[in-house]
């Protein structure tokens, strides 16, 4: 059985999903801070309460944990001390109960773990580590977590470090790269879209079902391959708001974007690297992404367009 925290995210509503196609409704337990109405069985979690942890896993006799309760960075910096609570308390919650229970543990980790210092474009799975935002100093202590759960305890831990990810299913909360995501509504809805991250700003990015499928990829790896566990570089793409618009404009010709620069999200995601070496991943558990931008952009569309005509419908 499987339990994932934060299942009412941006990746949690579409894992879920995944995994219960993949191995059955009752063996993915979904839980959340909120109580999420139509995905049962459905577990109400607050991951900063341990005993609620340990007794939600022991409950469902869980052997995997999908932990991806956590605060993205825009909102960990706006609150640096509510997002610690939430992060690494959750997270040592978490490892907590993998270790009497058991479990394997699954941490999306983030490109943010790499700060200024490390090398901006294909950055190596082991460039140095100094990240400048409270949120890239969660997964990198993070990622020391785990690591340290599975040396000392041998508590199967295994991570991703996640790109900016873009789906049109649930809506991204409070992250650096939700503008990609932005974006495409607005194509869809106005023709029009202000950026908040600066032109020629590159990040990583990648489309949720190639995300979905390293994750369960990963976890499915036989572990005698894997040298890094926590956590691999992944990633689709290197992108800015205008790679983004270019490709857009394939389907909408006159999308027109403009900029406005936030400067908190701006400085954030100029302390990550344009683009990640993802080598390791590749070649210790078989990642390759599917999507690259405009496949990925004529399915958003397609989606928005169809969510967009079905709205216009109900309102006639
Ligand atoms: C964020 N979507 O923007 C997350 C992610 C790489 C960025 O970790 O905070």
């Amino acid at each position: 059985r499987i339990l994932v925290t934060g299942a009412g995210g941006q990746i949690g509503t579409e894992l879920v999903a995944a995994l219960r196609e993949r191995y059955g409704a009752s063996r993915v337990i979904a839980s959340d801070r909120r109580s999420l109405a139509d995905i049962e069985p459905f577990e109400q979690l607050d991951v900063t309460d341990g005993k609620a942890v340990l007794r939600l896993a022991g409950k469902y006799k869980v052997d995997t944990i999908i932990h991806l309760a956590a605060m993205l960075s825009a909102t960990a910096e706006a609150q640096p001390l509510a997002a610690w609570h939430v992060n690494m308390g959750g997270l040592l919650n978490v490892l907590e109960a993998a270790r009497e229970l058991n479990c394997s543990v699954f941490v999306p980790s983030s490109i943010a773990v790499f700060g200024p210092g490390a090398e901006p474009n294909g950055t190596p799975q082991t460039a140095v580590q100094r990240p400048i935002t409270m949120y890239g100093i969660h997964k990198t202590a993070g990622e020391l977590l785990c690591d340290y759960y599975y040396l000392k305890y041998g508590v199967d831990t295994r991570g991703l470090r996640f790109p900016g990810l873009i789906s049109h299913a649930a809506p991204p909360g409070g992250g650096t790269t939700d503008y990609a995501v932005e974006m495409y509504v607005e194509a869809v809805k106005k023709k029009a879209y202000t950026s908040y991250i600066a032109e020629g700003t590159f990040l990583d990015m990648m489309y949720m079902p190639d995300a979905l499928n390293a994750t369960i990829r990963l976890m499915e790896a036989d572990p005698a391959r894997l040298k890094h566990r926590n956590a691999y570089n992944v990633s689709a793409m290197s992108v800015d708001p205008a790679a983004i618009a270019g490709s857009i404009r394939r389907r909408i010709p006159d999308f027109a974007l403009d900029y406005a620069p936030d400067p908190l999200r701006q400085s954030i995601a100029e302390s990550w690297p344009n683009s990640l070496d993802t080598s390791c991943a590749e070649e210790e558990w078989g990642f390759r992404p599917q999507y690259d931008l405009d496949r990925m952009t004529e399915d958003m569309l397609d989606h928005l367009m169809r969510r967009e005509a079905y709205r216009f419908r109900q309102v006639q």
